[in-house]
């Protein structure tokens, strides 16, 4: 069977090194081998509050970092969803099959909620969205970061259900593909939580349009430990580990490699060295966003990629509306 590859990257903040080591570094890597959907579910972002005119930006923003990163929009469908109905279609379809209890146990859905006086009833359904997502393309993986785990879990489990109700084999089943380094790549400021885009503390993430200053400034900032040993050690050094993961994706080398490398030698110079290897993969990157951002071009390429990913996802649609009874 053709390996079919659908992801995508919400406008709820800027970009940081979190969602480019867990998700974009791996879409680029893909892109060869499969036919492939790279979207920007910005119909998910608006689960929380967002600010209209920042919504936009953005979105533009991320569209233009797709490329930037080197996805090749002859290759690849770039498209917004809310640009392609079907999405929110079939969103609808598969939030009849799922049940309360299953999206009462997302753990995004309960860290994003806690703390909140009122959150609305699209954050909690959201993950039904997110299966319609997939299934629409009858996508064979999909690429994400480790916290996305549970999400995909129900994707697969909803193909199921709707293919042993509906019709046999109505829905491709989705394998997830978790980088093994870059999966889970944690808050600067505090290792326990994982590096987020909506966290309004600037200085938790290094943004993938951050100056050289700032980059060199975060890391040296970062929290660590003080065993003052560079190695890998989720349990206890989580820190450590984090920086080792990006420090791995952004430079190449295994984390074996850079253990070695600063064995006797202190945090500072780690640290150094991490910001150089981060700065050295982000300058080309940043120069190519500036080229891209707000050209002809990228409205040409998101049109395009609607109207590709809108004819795909309208077989599907068909599909399932004639298995459910609609009269089509
Ligand atoms: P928010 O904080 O607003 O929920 P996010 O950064 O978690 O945003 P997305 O940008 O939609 O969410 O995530 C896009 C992809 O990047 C997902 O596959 C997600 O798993 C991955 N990702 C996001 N943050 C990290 C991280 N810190 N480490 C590894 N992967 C990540
Ligand atoms: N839920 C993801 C974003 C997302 C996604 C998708 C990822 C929405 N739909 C489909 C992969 C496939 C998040 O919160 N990071």
């Amino acid at each position: 069977m053709e390996k079919r590859i659908l992801s995508g990257m919400k406008p709820s903040g800027e970009l940081n090194i979190g969602g480019y080591g867990g998700a974009l570094s791996q879409f680029v890597a893909m892109q060869e081998k499969a036919d492939c959907y790279f979207f920007i579910p910005d119909l998910h972002a608006v689960t929380v509050w967002q600010d209209p005119r920042e919504l936009r930006e953005r979105s533009m923003e991320i569209a233009a970092l797709y490329l930037a990163a080197g996805i090749d929009p002859k290759r690849s469908a770039v498209f917004f969803q809310s640009q392609v109905p079907a999405h929110a279609e079939l969103g609808w379809l598969m939030e009849t099959q799922t049940a309360v209890g299953e999206l009462g146990r997302m753990t995004q859905y309960k860290e994003k909620a806690d703390g909140r006086e009122s959150v609305s009833s699209a954050l909690f359904t959201y993950p039904a969205y997110m299966a319609a997502d997939i299934l629409l393309y009858q996508a064979t993986h999909v690429p994400v970061g480790d916290d996305q785990k549970q999400h995909l879990e129900l994707a697969r489990n909803l193909a199921v259900r709707f293919n042993s109700r509906f019709k046999k084999n109505l829905f491709t089943i989705p394998e997830p593909i978790i980088a093994g380094i870059g999966s889970r790549i944690m808050g600067l400021d505090d290792p326990s939580k994982k590096m987020s885009k909506s966290n309004p503390n600037r200085s938790s993430s290094i943004l993938l349009m951050d100056e050289p200053d700032d980059i060199r400034r975060k890391f040296a900032k970062a929290v660590t430990d003080s065993e003052g040993v560079v190695r890998c050690d989720w349990d206890r050094k989580p820190g450590i580990s984090s920086l080792l993961e990006i420090y791995s994706v952004f430079s190449g080398m295994t984390i074996g490699d850079i253990e070695s490398r600063y064995q006797g030698v202190g945090y500072g110079s780690f640290k150094e060295d991490l910001a150089e290897a981060v700065i050295a993969k982000l300058e080309p990157l940043q120069r190519s966003y500036r080229e891209i951002a707000g050209s002809e071009e990228l409205d040409r390429v998101l049109k395009d990629g609607a109207l590709r990913a809108a004819e795909a996802a309208a077989a599907t649609l068909k599909a399932v509306k004639e298995a459910m009874g609609f009269v089509v």
